[in-house]
């Protein structure tokens, strides 16, 4: 099966981002339900490599966060844009889950990830888009912010290939343990800087 490790998003916000969809001529809108913030492209396993990657995903702390979306990019491949996406802002918190993301899927035995990570919500996969009608709908709606998204989880999903599109079905979900329970370092620290026990935990 084919996977990917992502943020999902709530209904609100997909909706905020399936409003800005129309407009360009050659583009594949992504359909609200199927919008996320990939975390890492897993790409084909079977099931025992599967079952790894999700007991290695079981291990990863983090802390909630808010995550931020603002403005449009896209990608490109010899000046010929092929996909238009809303940026998410890359703050510390999101750069540390994903690096606690990649740690996992290595120690389940994947490969590194080559490609830098540019977080960003999918809004269209263009084929022959006019790069001028790109540029357009890039700068009607520069302007565009989400609400501040809290994030508590991560979901592992599956992607299959049906004549209607991409269907993406959550495999695992994954809520944030706090990443100070992960080890006794956390703690000893939190000695060091109380020394009179004024905390009084
Ligand atoms: O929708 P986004 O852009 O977040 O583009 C695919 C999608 O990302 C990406 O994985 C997500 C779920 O399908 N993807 C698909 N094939 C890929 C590949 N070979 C890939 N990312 C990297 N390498």
């Amino acid at each position: 099966m084919r996977l990917f490790v992502a943020i999902d998003l709530p209904r609100d916000v997909k909706e905020a981002l399936a409003a800005l969809c129309a407009g360009v001529p050659g583009a594949r809108w992504v359909p609200a339900e199927n919008m996320h913030v990939t975390l890492r492209f897993i790409g084909e396993v079977d099931g025992a490599r599967r079952d790894d990657i999700i007991e290695a995903l079981s291990e990863v702390r983090a802390d909630g966060f808010d995550l931020e979306m603002q403005g449009i990019g896209h990608f490109e491949t010899r000046r010929q844009p092929h996909a238009l996406w809303v940026r998410v802002n890359r703050s510390e918190p999101l750069l540390r889950l994903r690096e606690s993301v990649e740690n996992a899927v290595q120690r389940a035995g994947l490969p590194p990830e080559g490609r830098k990570f540019m977080p960003h919500v999918t809004l269209a996969r263009l084929k022959e888009a006019p790069p001028g009608r790109v540029e357009s709908f890039m700068q009607e709606h520069n302007l565009f912010r989400s609400r501040a998204v809290p994030v508590s989880d991560f979901t592992l999903f599956s992607s299959f290939l049906s004549r209607n599109g991409a269907l993406y079905r959550p495999e695992a979900e994954f809520p944030f343990v706090a990443a100070k329970e992960r080890d006794g370092a956390a703690e000893e620290e939190e000695e060091i800087y109380d020394p009179w026990g004024v905390s009084g935990s």
